[in-house]
């Protein structure tokens, strides 16, 4: 996939995978979020833009942060994705300001500190002014959108600690575990990858009963966290990622949760799967040499089965 090495693109490196295994690199850049940027974000509409790619289920949690946080004036969102010439690029179009100096992603990186090493990755929450990154670490982001929320607040003093323990849970344990599955060049490092994909979602399973969300009636920013990797389970993970032991329609409160977040207003206008499933099966060629992209699974998104309690 390519990184940048002394604020110059490699095509060729990619420190992910380490003996047939993956390794998500963790976001390099420090998060420069201060109360007083805050203040502005609110205030400055031209100003914060975040970058990211309907395919990438990081991206998604930042996306549906916008939404249900009232923040879409406040944040544009410019959208990457299409071939990975250089790692993500911008698509055409869309809100971003002196859109022509940037093509790739890795532009923005570079701009923010010019001889920059570490992977371009997306989401990241762009400041125009200072042509300088805010941060990319999606957690970050959507932490700094809840604490300016207009409206719902999802991540409550109270709860803030379990909330992050359990986001931290799913992102290695499952959120991650389905690349480790996906992208494993070993037979056992997959197995293991898989036995703790469906390890964790028995016990999101077991979780849900009797429950709305994962912290009872509210929607946090842990729910945003797991939906953005189950809507794309039986499309892209149980298939691609070869994650086949269990469809999420096969787990009565994970699909019936699933599709109570994609049925709130605004979602699923966030959800793209002809993106997710182009982003998946395209930029893979080590699994999908051919570029075959596989169907859409029938799953009908809007039934309301179990949802009217
Ligand atoms: N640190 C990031 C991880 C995001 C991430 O890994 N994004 C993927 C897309 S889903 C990416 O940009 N990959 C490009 C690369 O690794 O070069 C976060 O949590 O926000």
């Amino acid at each position: 996939m390519g990184m940048l090495i002394n604020g110059k693109w490699d095509d060729v490196l990619d420190r992910s995978m380490v003996s047939g295994t993956y390794r998500r690199e963790q976001s390099a850049l420090p998060t420069a979020i201060d109360a007083h940027t805050l203040q502005q974000l609110d205030k400055e509409h031209d100003r914060f833009f975040l970058i990211a790619s309907a395919s990438c289920p990081w991206s998604h949690g930042a996306v549906i942060t916008i939404v249900l946080t009232g923040l879409q004036e406040a944040v544009k969102v410019q959208w990457a994705g299409g071939p990975r010439r250089e790692g993500y690029g911008l698509l055409p179009g869309g809100p971003l300001p002196n859109r022509s100096e940037f093509q790739h992603v890795h532009q923005f990186y570079t701009s923010t500190i010019s001889d920059y090493t570490g992977r371009a990755t997306v989401p990241i929450l762009w400041d125009a002014k200072q042509s300088h990154i805010l941060s990319n670490s999606s957690t970050d982001i959507m932490v700094a959108f809840s604490t300016i929320s207009k409206s719902a607040d999802l991540h409550p003093a109270t709860l803030r600690n379990k909330i992050d323990e359990l986001i931290s849970y799913i992102f290695n344990d499952l959120s991650n575990a389905v690349y480790r599955a996906g992208k494993s060049q070993r037979q056992k490092e997959y197995d293991q990858a898989v036995d703790l994909v469906f390890r964790t979602l028995d016990e999101l399973e077991d979780r849900l009963e009797g429950s709305t969300f994962l912290f009872g009636n509210d929607l946090t920013l842990a729910d945003i966290r797991l939906f953005a990797t189950l809507i794309r389970f039986d499309t892209v993970y149980a298939t691609h990622f070869r994650c086949t032991r269990k469809r999420l329609v096969d787990y009565p409160r994970l699909w019936r949760f699933t599709r109570r977040i994609f049925q709130l207003p605004g979602i699923r206008q966030t959800v793209d799967f002809e993106e997710i499933r182009y982003g998946y099966y395209i930029n893979d060629g080590d699994h999908n040499p051919h570029g075959i992209i596989g169907q859409q699974p029938e799953i009908d998104w809007e039934s309301h089965e179990g949802l009217t309690d």
